[in-house]
């Protein structure tokens, strides 16, 4: 029996043991009480290029200070590592086999409950800006305008309610203009907003920003250790990967040396599609920054390794200028609600819809469940309900945060939602039973060849099976942080290896889940 199972048995909500004290919360209180929710989300940030998370490589002062004002979480992660279900899965509060969005070629069904339908119904005024990627229309917004799809950076069309419309910017900075504007502009004072504001950015294929164009220009990006990798001693797919930065990333559609024809070895060489997009000022700019830089690359001639090494120093800084308009975006942010005094009760929140590879295993992309793409940043800021400076590594989920809104907003969480509020937790009174694991399963057959698999996190463990491969692996994270060496079956894992199968198998029934009946 989970925690909320046990106090509907006792009578007892979920808000009843963690409702703020100084934030007269509930079904009662006067809407101006209740707190705001500003949910900052961006897509495919790794928490390895965020400052708070001890970013050796770039610097994010904006996301640095929600945590240092607010809380971090530092176990954090997603239950599907791909973006369309896991913003199903926030939604809802629900696992991707319960929500049915299991992977991006599904479609949302827009008529189950989400947290924001709750909160509309409870008073709130709810708004959605940027990237939805969930093919349906929003449902439970007053106001919604998003990018079609994936979106784009430069000149984005936007689709709202009987229209699109395409504005001249950038991606990043036009989300925020749009958020500030529905916020300063456009909503009802009277009520409390939940506003999402979700950038594409620093999503694949990594277009900088007018204002980062030539940002690390004279510095060298550290290479994570396993840059070279093998892929030895774990699952035997790893090696059919499409996803590494050496072979699988195109010369002008992801690393920006434009007129490129050289193929990589899928025979694909795609041009880059934000190009054709730029305003001649936009375009002559971008030039300025990247010819000098590409005729360099062009005189060099590298190969093997060194070709490497200059794919992923272009790429990094690439996807780093992209990290640093979020942050400057941010900032905007956070001045926002200081200007207009809104700060103190309002719950704001950096997250973002998985990890990513920033050349671990030699890597882009996401999908795995191995940390990199597993993991996802989470920094929240609650002045007036929450202490400053707070770190916590509790096991958290992205089902948790639709459970945690409402708890916020004073809404009863209900029962068919698998998440838990993080409230407790983010006021250091964490619940002696909170959760000793996680679930995670991937089922998308598609682009970057992972093959299907699901699996159990704890604290120091974490045991995958690949159902297509008949394979298992088991990882002990304590030792092998960089999970290099699967340690299934070993003699000295036997009794861990044990409970971990049985954990599994209790999540499974827990949660229903759909490999039950394979
Ligand atoms: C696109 C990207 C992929 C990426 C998926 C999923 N290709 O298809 O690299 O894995 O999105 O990303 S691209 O050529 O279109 O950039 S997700 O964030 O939407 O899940
Ligand atoms: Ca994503």
């Amino acid at each position: 029996m989970n925690r909320r199972d046990f106090l509907k048995v006792l009578g007892v909500s979920s808000l009843s043991v963690s409702s703020i004290s100084c934030v007269t919360a509930g079904p009662d209180a006067k809407p101006a009480q209740r707190p705001n929710i500003l949910f900052i989300f961006s897509d495919d940030h790794a928490v390895r290029s965020i400052g708070t998370y001890g970013s050796t490589i770039n610097k994010t002062p904006n996301i640095d200070r929600i945590a240092d004002e607010g809380i971090s979480l530092d176990r954090c992660f997603c239950c599907n590592s791909i973006c369309a279900p896991s913003r199903a899965a926030i939604l809802t509060g629900k696992h991707s086999h319960a929500n049915g969005l299991m992977t991006n070629l599904n479609t949302f069904d827009g008529s189950q409950m989400t947290f924001p339908k709750l909160l509309q119904k409870a008073g709130y005024q709810t708004a959605l800006v940027g990237k939805w990627h969930l093919k349906t229309d929003p449902t439970g917004f007053d106001y919604w305008e998003i990018l079609p799809g994936q979106g784009n950076y430069y000149n984005p069309d936007f689709r709202r309610e009987g229209g699109k419309k395409r504005y001249t910017g950038y991606a990043t900075d036009v989300t925020t203009d749009l958020t500030l504007d529905w916020l300063e502009n456009k909503r009802d004072t009277n009520k409390p907003f939940m506003m999402m504001c979700q950038h594409k950015a620093p999503h694949r294929v990594w277009a900088p920003g007018p204002k980062h164009l030539t940002m690390y220009d004279d510095v060298t990006i550290p290479e994570p250790e396993t840059l070279f990798d093998d892929y030895a001693n774990r699952n035997s797919a790893l090696k059919d990967n499409e996803m590494e930065i050496g072979r699988h990333m195109m010369m002008d559609y992801d690393l920006k040396v434009a007129g490129s024809k050289v193929k990589d070895v899928l025979g694909r060489a795609f041009k880059n599609p934000e190009l054709r997009r730029m305003t001649p000022e936009q375009r002559a700019d971008w030039d300025a920054a990247y010819e000098p830089k590409n005729d360099a690359f062009r005189k060099a001639n590298l190969k093997g390794k060194d070709l490497v090494r200059w794919k992923y120093q272009r790429y990094m800084k690439d996807y780093l200028r992209c990290v640093a308009s979020v942050d400057d975006n941010i900032g905007r942010l956070l001045d926002y609600l200081d200007r207009t005094g809104q700060a103190d009760n309002t719950l704001i929140i950096y997250s973002s819809d998985q990890g990513f590879y920033l050349g671990e295993h030699g890597w882009y992309d996401k999908r795995w469940m191995y940390e990199e793409s597993f993991r996802m940043p989470f920094v929240a800021r609650w002045p007036a309900a929450m202490k400053p400076g707070h770190r916590s590594d509790k096991l958290a989920q992205n089902i948790d945060f639709g459970p945690t809104f409402l708890d916020a907003a004073g809404v009863n969480v209900p029962q068919e939602m698998q998440g838990e509020s993080l409230l407790p937790i983010f006021r250091g009174k964490t619940p002696r039973d909170w959760r000793k694991s996680l679930y995670y399963h991937y089922y998308e057959k598609g682009e970057h060849s992972v093959p299907r698999h699901y699996g159990v996190r704890t604290d120091r463990y974490k045991l995958i099976h690949y159902p297509d491969l008949n394979e298992w692996e088991l990882f002990d994270l304590d030792k092998d942080p960089q999970e290099m060496k699967s340690v299934y079956g070993s003699a000295k894992y036997k009794k861990i290896q044990t409970k971990m199968h049985a954990e599994l198998k209790r999540l499974q029934e827990q949660y229903q889940t759909p490999e039950l009946n394979t």
